[in-house]
């Protein structure tokens, strides 16, 4: 326990009577402290009020709660990461964001931090070190760990603090961000804000636990439970657990006990709270109680707080002024789409030129299984760029469950390659933490299925949050997919469609050798999150061309397999196989053959010349029928492509069940056993 953290007042931070300990703290410092819990009371007073003239739209008040969020800001370096939530007004004012651009914010205004897009409190900015909210309660907890591990493989001296209320510590990322930072002793402070309800749920309805401090042993780390009212408890407290992190490199649980003054939101009201809890609380207010201390230490007399408090409204009014005089959002279609994605700013073109990894003039032929392209591609990477890390289950030393990995960790050190808990969700927001930092990642799930406990921080974090504050996620999540292997519902699933459906991922799904090593290469030169699937059954069934160079092939460029009159099949991973094996057993049909390789975005002039060859189409997935790519594609295709066409777009897919284990079932399963019949249907039109 380090020795700052011994103060009087954190003993029972239930008592009333609040003693402050200003330690080494100067006057100067004591009036700084009060100017900075000050302002954002007199903020949100302001805000109050104009909530009440329909000025701005909602507010999640932290009135009462101010001493934790201020205490902790004052407490860090102003370039280590903070993760605040809905209350935290006091980080966004403490690391002196301007109030005219917060209020822009809270107006939706283009000028805010999220040019309109987002609401409140959920956005970052990387130049104050702040990593905003999504809605979610919980994944905010792992980012934490992933910047906190980018500055332990710097060995920079810094620590990451992650908020959390006390409703947030039951959601299952809670568990998963302080398991892994204990297990890869990450200095992270996780800061519960025990405030006594979740929005109408009390403590009592939340938890077992008698303190949620006591959780921290469970996890392998230290804890305290300190008043939360107090701000100097709070500052000293973080203080001194900041130095006890960097030093020991550990994470830290502080629970801080305080209250809510306002209803969970302004509109909710406060009816479920007892009246004598606010009566109590009223007690406990951290300014009013700060400022008394400070006339006690003859810091400020009443004149001087006045003058301050004076001096705080005219900074506010003059920035509310500035804050009003907002332009009108005038959408933008090109721009709002433009934004999903980060431009690729290193890219180098000779790297996408292909004329070396053709596949019909290979320099130097050299044959290897879709598997090896897949591990040549990631070694190649790893050589490429020093600020890649690897991370998944088992795939260090045991190599991964596919042995993709195998031989790494003696090449690029455990550093790199690294072995995670049995925590997805955690080492995927981990993962966005890192690209904070500049860091690329790839994350292996160990089967694709698995991503299902990873799902929020994908969809919700790192596909939106170029287009929520345009921060980009650098990473590539590693997909073993699909079936034909016998291994039932949970080994087996073809999930691309999960993500093809979401803005701001790229989803890219090769057939062949060559396309796997070069496309994996362009996922994680690409800085945005890419899902990268791997079809298991490929692995070791299917060989061919790999040139040896470092190359990419272009994310969002299809491949001509094969030219034909007759029919144009559009497929992607297996059924590219199924496709040509079909071709190649019915020679009397001229087939033609695309193959998509990226699902996200869909290269349509390729689809727009392929119906052109032909005139009839039928779109080819593993993935079962409904809701699969092919819909989107044959959609596509009959409004854009109509006057092309001799037949109605079919599609084959697996059957809308899950994916059965006994091989037999499974074939019946699978899209390939109705290709004949969808083929023939076609060409009968
Ligand atoms: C995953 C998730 N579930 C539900 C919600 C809806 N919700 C928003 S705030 C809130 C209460 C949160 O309580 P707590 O974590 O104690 O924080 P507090 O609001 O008290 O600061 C709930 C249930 C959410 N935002 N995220």
């Amino acid at each position: 326990m380090p020795d700052r953290l011994t103060s009087k007042s954190e003993k029972s931070p239930l008592n009333s009577h609040m003693t402050f300990d200003r330690k080494h703290l100067s006057n100067e410092q004591l009036v700084h402290f009060y100017r900075s819990i000050l302002y954002p009371r007199m903020i949100e007073e302001k805000m109050l009020i104009l909530l009440r003239q329909g000025k701005i739209s909602k507010w999640f008040s932290g009135i009462g709660q101010e001493a934790i969020a201020v205490g902790a800001t004052l407490a860090l370096q102003p370039d280590e990461w903070i993760m605040p939530l809905h209350r935290n007004l006091g980080v966004f004012t403490t690391r002196e964001m301007p109030l005219h651009k917060l209020f822009h914010q809270w107006q939706g205004a283009q000028e805010g931090y999220s040019k309109g897009r987002e609401r409140s409190f959920h956005f970052g900015n990387s130049e104050h070190h702040i990593c905003g909210m999504i809605s979610h309660l919980g994944p905010q907890l792992a980012i934490a760990d992933g910047v906190s591990l980018a500055s332990k493989l710097r060995k920079e001296d810094k620590v990451a603090l992650a908020f959390s209320g006390e409703g947030g510590t039951s959601e299952g990322d809670f568990h998963e961000a302080l398991n892994v930072a204990a297990v890869w002793d990450l200095p992270v402070i996780f800061l519960v804000e025990n405030n006594g309800y979740g929005l109408s749920t009390p403590t009592a309805e939340q938890f077992r636990c008698i303190s949620l401090v006591d959780k921290a042993k469970g996890y392998g780390m230290e804890g305290v439970q300190i008043d939360g009212n107090n701000l100097l408890t709070v500052y000293d407290t973080i203080y001194g657990v900041s130095d006890y992190c960097i030093k020991h490199q550990k994470p830290f649980l502080i629970e801080a006990i305080t209250f809510r003054m306002r209803g969970h939101e302004e509109a909710s009201g406060t009816k479920y709270v007892p009246q004598r809890l606010f009566e109590l609380w009223e007690q406990k207010d951290p300014i009013r109680n700060f400022e008394t201390y400070l006339l006690s230490q003859q810091v400020l007399n009443t004149e001087d707080m006045e003058n301050i408090r004076a001096e705080l409204k005219e900074q506010i009014e003059a920035e509310l002024e500035k804050g009003f005089d907002s332009l009108p959002v005038v959408a933008d279609e090109e721009q709002e789409l433009n934004d999903v994605y980060a431009e690729r700013t290193v890219f180098n073109a000779e790297l996408v030129d292909n004329s070396a990894v053709s596949y019909d003039s290979p320099s130097v032929h050299r044959e290897l299984r879709l598997i090896d392209a897949v591990k040549e591609g990631l070694h190649q990477s790893m050589e490429q760029h020093a600020n890649l890390i690897l991370m998944g289950q088992d795939i260090a030393e045991y190599g991964g469950a596919f042995k993709i990995t195998e031989g790494f960790v003696s090449d690029f050190g455990k550093d790199r390659v690294r072995n995670t808990p049995l925590c997805e969700s955690a080492i995927v927001g981990a993962a966005l933490g890192l690209s904070l930092e500049g860091y690329k990642s790839m994350m292996e799930m160990q089967f694709a299925d698995f991503v299902t406990v990873g799902f929020n921080q994908i969809i919700n974090n790192l596909a939106k949050i170029h287009y929520r504050w345009g921060q980009h996620a650098d990473v590539v999540i590693r997909m073993p997919a699909g079936g034909g292997v016998g291994a039932g519902p949970f080994h087996s699933q073809s999930n691309e469609a999960w993500f093809a459906h979401t803005p701001g991922l790229k989803v890219v799904y090769p057939s062949t050798p060559m396309d796997a090593k070069g496309l994996l290469i362009a996922a994680i030169n690409d800085p945005n999150p890419v899902m990268y699937f791997e079809h298991k059954a490929l692995y070791r069934s299917v060989s061919g061309h790999v040139p040896e160079e470092y190359y990419e092939i272009e994310i969002g460029k299809a491949r001509h397999v094969r030219s034909g009159e007759d029919i144009s099949v559009i497929t992607y991973g297996s059924g590219v196989h199924w496709a040509q094996e079909y071709a190649a057993a019915h020679p009397q049909l001229s087939i033609d053959i695309l193959d998509l390789r990226t699902l996200l975005p869909l290269d349509y002039q390729a689809i727009r010349a392929a119906v052109d060859r032909t005139g009839r189409v039928l779109v080819l997935h593993e993935d079962t029928l409904t809701g699969g790519i092919g819909g989107e594609i044959a959609s596509w295709i009959g409004e854009h492509c109509f006057g092309k066409l001799d037949a109605p777009v079919m599609r084959c897919g697996s059957l809308d069940t899950p994916i059965p284990f006994n091989i037999e079932l499974e074939k019946t399963f699978m899209a390939k056993s109705r290709l004949d019949e969808m083929i023939r249907r076609l060409m009968a039109y």
